[in-house]
């Protein structure tokens, strides 16, 4: 199932920017694909990706990713709804319904749905972290500001270089699970 190009149908940059760089040391180029579709609300991702995929009519090798933030004291909110939350109330916002919360623990998933001749594949990436109690930090987009990954030195992904959120994100670790069945 060798593939050196693929298609990555998403109306967000950050997301091509990053996934690109998973990408290239396996030898893979990734292409833009403008996405205009009606996504769908389900509870995982995954369902949401595919609904997505089958909208785009295009043989080509191609995939489209769904991704959130899950926080655990909200019962896994805002999760599908991440973008409209952000879009809502903000981090600002966010970070003021959790004022005074002591369980911050939260984590982000992503689900790609990718398909070629042989069918539709889902591939999956999680990253553990907790909600910080201020804005740091102006890299990354969405969450990234208010999201600590558990694995890091305390900074946010917002802190970070973009190459030390792709080593350890949910988009890099469901990206390089589709590189590596695409290479095997
Ligand atoms: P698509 O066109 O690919 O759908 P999108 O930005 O709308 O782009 P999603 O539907 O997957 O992406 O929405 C996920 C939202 O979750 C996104 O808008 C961000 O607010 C947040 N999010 C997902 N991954 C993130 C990340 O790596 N860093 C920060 N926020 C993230």
């Amino acid at each position: 199932m060798i593939k050196n190009r693929i298609w990555f149908a998403t109306g967000n940059k950050h997301k091509v920017q990053e996934a690109g760089e998973v990408l290239t040391p396996y030898g893979i180029k990734l292409e833009h694909y403008p996405l205009e579709r009606i996504e769908i609300q389900a509870d995982d991702p995954a369902d949401i990706a595919a609904y997505s995929l089958a909208q785009v009519k295009d043989p080509r090798p191609l995939c489209v990713e769904d991704a959130g933030v899950f926080i655990d004291r909200w019962g896994g909110f805002p999760g599908p709804y991440s973008s409209y939350v952000l879009k809502c109330l903000g981090n600002p916002g966010i970070l003021k319904l959790m004022e005074g919360e002591q369980n911050r623990k939260a984590h982000y998933v992503s689900a790609i749905a990718y398909r070629d001749e042989s069918g539709v594949h889902i591939f999956r990436g999680t990253v553990d972290g907790e909600i910080g109690d201020s804005i740091q930090g102006t890299n990354g987009f969405g969450y990234d500001p208010i999201f600590i990954p558990a694995e890091g030195d305390g900074r946010t992904f917002g802190e970070m270089e973009p190459e030390e959120k792709n080593k350890i994100s949910h988009r890099a670790r469901a990206f390089r699970a589709l590189a590596e069945w695409l290479t095997e």
